[in-house]
């Protein structure tokens, strides 16, 4: 379990006012926002015990209107996410990359604030929806705050901004009814996607399992874009960022994940926050990817296209730094929601690049904060505070924190020590690059193959992940009921690989009705990358994984002792499911305090499984259907799971064979091994055929 927070320290607003809701803080008293203590906070002021109430209670309207102007505007996309506090290390000898401050001093901590989060959903949408990732970092860096503002997913939808608010508008609920809520599986997108062919790369990726992470602690994270990164000496180099995370890059299948949505809504943050509460901190690897703009040229697709990638096999990963998570918010509203990224958000050392979606990227997102957060202000809120010196002449604007002295708010100027001036030395430099021609709305021939990188992610894939891509396709092209939008992307996916369509068609029931699309260009035959694939070189490993254990009163204590010794070994979270909430007994007589009873917990919450009815309890257990469904959804979903002699009978019932194959382990407190080393793989992959078509 989780340890529990301690209270924070007490934080002062303002002018040196103290703020009165300070966790742990004794002695405070209640009062208004203008600082009068309040005498009574149950009853609103009337007449007469049963008279009106009288307009001129001042303590009840300042409550109730405050209370009425709580919400703000969710994000237009990114609604639905969940961050935490913690900070970056540089690695020695980026200097000649890049002259950023934060990524010179391997001693040198930078703070950062990471934000991930689903796209399309509303804030209060499931965690488990297939969607890309929003995977945003803020770095409060000596020189200037820094938002590196990426995705789970290397490339995107579309080439140019101006088709971002079609593309949005297409996956959130359709405008008449309001439904599907965070999902892509709906006519409105199936119809624009396929209307979009620079959109099938991105599709591969998202009908893939990265869609369905298994935590944001084990995705990997993606600049997207084409940056540039400058030296000392003035020189350029384009880069691509990636974040790899320390435990590996593990997901969830498609049926878990549609059970997780009911069982545990909050199954991405629940596990970020316990994580962190309970010190095991998550941890990335900051690389890139660096090129010359002549090395570029020679590539045979554009880096300036976000629908495409550099193969890590093309450019390999240079790591530069790393990222560790250790500190939860201490208030989600002020710091998660308040946050404010913004791409244009660079500090020297970093630039952009002509990519046409990064562009109208570094407008937009500025331009959203003044409509969400509701003042040019919003740098001032704590969490976009910079935690350098900064000052300028910039004043005024709804809620303004600060309170600037003097009479003087102009630059230049002589009258008040003429400071703060610009530094053409330090200040921040846009890289010198050539640019010429004639203004135009064109979109570059260079972008023009869009199937071929979508090839090489299909070829890439192992069997297993070509399964659920396929597996992907059906069920979302299922749930759009337009027959000409289903052909249509039949005939997209026809050019990425004859073999893909013909295995979607059949799923659907539709073979050989795929629209013939003529590709703009001759689609390449690309050699596999293997970097691409999440299970070509999975690590094998526990290390931030859940075992869950049901059990009842009367567990066998040494194989209790036995389980806790080695999942703390393998750095995995140990959790106890037992048939009722209250604590229950070993043999040994400890008493444990159960995790989860058995009804809000089923097996999909757990990595692997293990099945102990403690002495004498088997029928207790074996006769409610969710203790059954436990074994029946841990072998659909092609987990490991270990049980004892005693629980035989429950497979019996649940019609798993307990001989199926390696990832069904016998266990007794003297040896568990077995059942670890199984679960370190993750999934039994080859048992997936046999367990649904
Ligand atoms: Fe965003 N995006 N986006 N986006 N995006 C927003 O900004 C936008 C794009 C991404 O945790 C919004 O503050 C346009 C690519 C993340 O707070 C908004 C275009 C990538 C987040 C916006 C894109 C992203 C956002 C909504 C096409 C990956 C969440 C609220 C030109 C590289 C940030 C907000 C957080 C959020 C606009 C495309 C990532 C409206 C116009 C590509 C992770 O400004």
């Amino acid at each position: 379990m989780a340890k529990k927070k301690k209270p924070d320290a007490k934080q002062t607003i303002g002018n040196g006012g103290e703020l009165h809701q300070t966790a742990g803080a004794e002695d405070q008293r209640l009062t208004t926002n203008q600082g009068v203590v309040v005498s009574d906070d149950q009853n609103t002021l009337t007449v007469g015990p049963r008279g009106p109430q009288l307009l001129e209670d001042f303590v009840m309207r300042e409550k109730i209107t405050h209370f009425d102007h709580e919400r703000i505007p969710e994000r237009v996309v990114h609604a639905r996410g969940y961050a935490a506090h913690g900070y970056f290390q540089a690695y020695k000898g980026n200097s000649k990359l890049t002259k950023a401050a934060f990524l010179q001093d391997p001693s040198e901590k930078t703070p950062v604030f990471c934000r991930f989060s689903t796209v399309a959903g509303s804030a209060g949408s499931p965690d488990t929806a297939r969607d890309v990732r929003g995977f945003s970092v803020k770095f409060y860096t000596s020189a200037g705050n820094y938002d590196l503002v990426g995705n789970n997913i290397p490339v995107f939808f579309i080439q140019d901004a101006i088709k971002f608010p079609d593309l949005i508008h297409s996956v959130k609920p359709e405008p008449d009814r309001d439904f599907p809520q965070a999902q892509s599986a709906h006519n409105t997108f199936w119809d624009f996607v396929s209307l979009n062919p620079e959109s099938v790369h991105m599709l591969m990726w998202i009908m893939s399992d990265r869609a369905i992470p298994r935590s944001f602690r084990m995705m990997e994270g993606f600049g997207v874009h084409t940056f540039r990164m400058i030296n000392e000496k003035g020189e350029s180099r384009f880069v691509k960022f990636h974040w790899r995370p320390k435990l590996g890059t593990f997901s969830l299948i498609w049926p878990e994940a549609v059970k997780i949505s009911g069982a545990d809504p909050d199954f991405h943050r629940r596990d970020l926050w316990n994580a962190i509460e309970s010190g095991d901190y998550p941890e990335w690897e900051l690389c890139v990817q660096a090129f010359t703009e002549e090395e570029a040229n020679k590539f045979d697709y554009d880096v300036l296209d976000p629908t495409k990638l550099v193969p890590e096999e093309q450019i390999p990963l240079t790591p530069i730094g790393k990222m560790v998570l250790d500190r939860n918010v201490d208030n989600f509203f002020a710091e998660t929601e308040q946050v404010a990224f913004c791409p244009s958000h660079v500090v020297p050392g970093i630039d952009f690049s002509n990519d046409p979606l990064l562009q109208g990227r570094l407008f937009s997102y500025l331009d959203t904060q003044l409509s969400r957060l509701g003042s040019p202000n919003f740098h001032q809120i704590p969490v976009n505070k910079p935690k350098c010196p900064f000052a300028n002449f910039q004043r005024d604007g709804h809620m303004q924190m600060e309170v600037p002295t003097g009479n003087v708010a102009n630059e230049p100027n002589s009258l008040d020590s003429g400071s703060p001036r610009e530094c053409p030395i330090t200040g921040f430099g846009s890289f010198p690059a050539k640019e010429s021609g004639e203004k135009l709305r064109i979109r570059p021939e260079s972008f023009a193959d869009h199937y071929t990188q979508a090839r090489l992610f299909w070829v890439s894939m192992t069997e297993p992940e070509k399964r659920h891509i396929v597996g992907g396709f059906a069920f979302e092209l299922g749930k759009c009921d337009e027959l000409k939008i289903r052909k249509r992307m039949l005939g997209h996916l026809s050019n990425v690989d004859q073999e893909l369509c013909e295995r979607v068609a059949s799923a659907l029931g539709m073979e050989g009705e795929a629209d013939s699309i003529k590709p703009l260009v001759s689609v390449g035959n690309p050699e596999p990358s293997p970097a691409l694939s999440q299970y070509t070189d999975a690590p094998k490993t526990l290390a931030g994984k859940k075992i869950g254990v049901l059990t009842t009163n009367l567990l066998d204590s040494s194989l209790y002792n036995a389980l806790e010794k080695a999942a703390k070994k393998e750095g995995a979270m140990m959790e106890i499911v037992a048939l009722k909430a209250g604590p229950i007994k070993t043999t040994g007589g400890k008493e444990i305090t159960p995790d989860h009873f058995l009804s809000g917990a089923p097996s999909v919450l757990f990595d692997c499984v293990v099945i102990a009815p403690g002495k004498d309890q088997l029928d207790a257990l074996m006769s409610q259907a969710a203790a059954v469904d436990w074994i029946r959804d841990a072998f659909g979903h092609l987990k490991v799971i270990g049980f004892t002699d005693q629980a035989m009978p429950m497979f019996e019932k649940a019609s798993v064979d307990t001989d199926s194959d390696e990832g069904v382990v016998n266990i007794t407190s003297t040896d568990v091994a077995s059942f670890i080393d199984a679960a370190k793989q993750y999934r039994i992959w080859d048992r997936e055929p046999k367990v649904r078509s």
